[in-house]
């Protein structure tokens, strides 16, 4: 097993690596902006190292730094966390050229689930369902016109190296393909230097759903239950369940062998999650994630599986010590993001935390790095809190999400706790009859 782990990331996702590590009686590194000497990740790891200015790409976004800060500390493995650095292709194999182990999946699978295209053919190739579409790039307007003739209207024109939403465009009928083609081509090149753009059939009502796996070095692959992640507003997140119960026991142990065998052919070795769209009972893929999720706590409330200690072991070259069959599924969870944000604007709110009391009591888990009297920066993500709640069925899990939220204080900043605690009582949510437009279209009612 490691040793010392170098953390390469911040806030809460650095103070849930760094607790797996203490566990495991693994000694912990924590790198950090200037911005960041006085947050709670710094405190409780045993070193420390400031890797730069509070800009993410002059700190943690700046490789030579945190390569630096490991090989001064002696760290054998690096865990690159969620966001930033954990799906760079490029990183991971510096890591490991500098004699380090990468805690996550090989490079060559980041960069093949990177490129959207690329990951869909994979995908295709290996038995996964994914949505009626293009085969691979699309070059030209007429080209366009004549796919959308075959898969039907209406179509989305997607950016191969988009994803979180950025370079799509729809077209409900051949008069706006030209316009959905060239915005999705010049959103790609302004975004990601990359105007390769691909279509698909539009699906207009799905769910989205999506699928954590992890994998051996030995050919063990596992799928540690779905996520239900459809009530979000610009592609953040706000609020994942686990399980979707959307879905019946048939689909769902049809997708876990379909997506485990998948994994299994592909050689991938980690955890990862892949993205579905569920629409009238059909799965499609859209993404594959690999790396570490912010939601993966509701999947460990619902397995009993700490999904980062097994990270790390694998990465330490360790057999998974659980198989398909022993995976249960126990009650429901449900994960509320907290961000310093307006509530009716989303603009974040950052600045001093002056009263802070976390709810509490049985099935009730918070992962956060927030404190009283902390100072929420302005240069990061807004996230400040997870309050991930476990119960026997999903109706109790909503009624003690909603005590949870009840009990919870957060004074001297703005955040979303208040729409949380209405979309808990919101009947649309407790009914179950959503999708992922629902947010966005009931933001005003409720
Ligand atoms: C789609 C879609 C409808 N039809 N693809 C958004 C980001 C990327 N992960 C894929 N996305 C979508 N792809 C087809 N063929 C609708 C979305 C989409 C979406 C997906 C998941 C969660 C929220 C979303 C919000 C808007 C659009």
């Amino acid at each position: 097993m490691f040793k010392k782990v170098l953390i390469a990331n911040r806030g809460d996702i650095a103070i849930r690596i760094l607790r797996a590590c203490k566990e495991m009686g693994i000694s912990t590194v924590a790198v950090h902006s200037q911005a960041d000497a006085k947050q709670m990740n710094v405190l409780l790891a045993d070193e420390s190292v400031c890797i730069g200015p509070a800009k993410s790409a002059d700190s943690y976004l700046n490789i030579g730094a945190i390569l630096s800060a490991a090989e001064i500390t002696g760290a054998d493995a690096l865990h690159p966390g969620v966001g930033f650095l954990s799906e760079n292709e490029r990183f991971a194999r510096m890591v490991e050229t500098h004699g380090m182990k990468f805690i996550g999946p090989k490079p060559e699978h980041i960069a093949a689930m990177g490129d959207k295209i690329v990951a869909k053919q994979t995908m295709i190739k290996l038995g996964v369902p994914v949505v009626n579409g293009s085969d691979g790039s699309v070059s030209s307007i007429d080209e366009a016109k004549e796919i959308a003739d075959k898969i039907g209207y209406p179509v989305l024109f997607k950016a191969a190296s988009g994803g979180g939403g950025k370079g799509m465009k729809v077209a409900n009928n051949e008069k706006e393909i030209e316009d959905a083609f060239n915005m999705a081509k010049s959103e790609g090149r302004s975004n990601f230097g990359d105007d390769t753009v691909y279509m698909e059939r539009y699906l207009t009502h799905p769910r989205h759903i999506e699928l954590q796996i992890i994998a051996d070095n030995y050919g063990n692959v596992v799928c540690l239950g779905e996520r239900d992640c459809s009530i979000q507003r610009n592609h953040q997140k706000l609020l994942e369940e686990s399980p979707a119960v959307i879905l019946s026991e048939k689909d769902r142990t049809k997708i876990y062998s379909t997506v485990c065998k998948a994994i299994k052919q592909l050689g991938y070795v980690g955890v990862g999650t892949l993205e579905f769209l569920y629409e009238d009972g059909i799965f499609s893929f859209m993404e594959m994630n690999t790396r570490l999720q912010v939601e993966h706590p509701v999947s460990e409330m619902v397995t009993g599986i700490d999904i980062v200690k097994e990270q790390i072991k694998i990465a330490a070259g360790e057999k998974l010590s659980f198989t398909q069959k022993d995976i249960k599924i126990h009650g429901h969870a449900i994960e509320m993001r907290i961000n310093a944000e307006d509530p009716s604007t989303f603009v974040p709110s950052p600045g001093q935390v002056t009263e802070l009391y976390f709810p509490g009591g049985n099935g009730i888990r918070i992962d956060s790095h927030i404190f009283r009297n902390c100072v929420v920066s302005p240069y990061y993500d807004s996230l400040i809190a997870k309050i991930i709640v476990h119960a026997d069925t999903r109706e109790s899990c909503i009624m003690k999400a909603r005590r949870a939220m009840s009990e919870l204080v957060i004074d001297g900043i703005k955040t979303t706790a208040n729409l949380h605690a209405s979309l808990l009582k919101n009947n649309d949510i407790v009914a179950n009859n959503y999708d992922i437009h629902w947010l966005s279209e009931n933001l005003g009612k409720i």
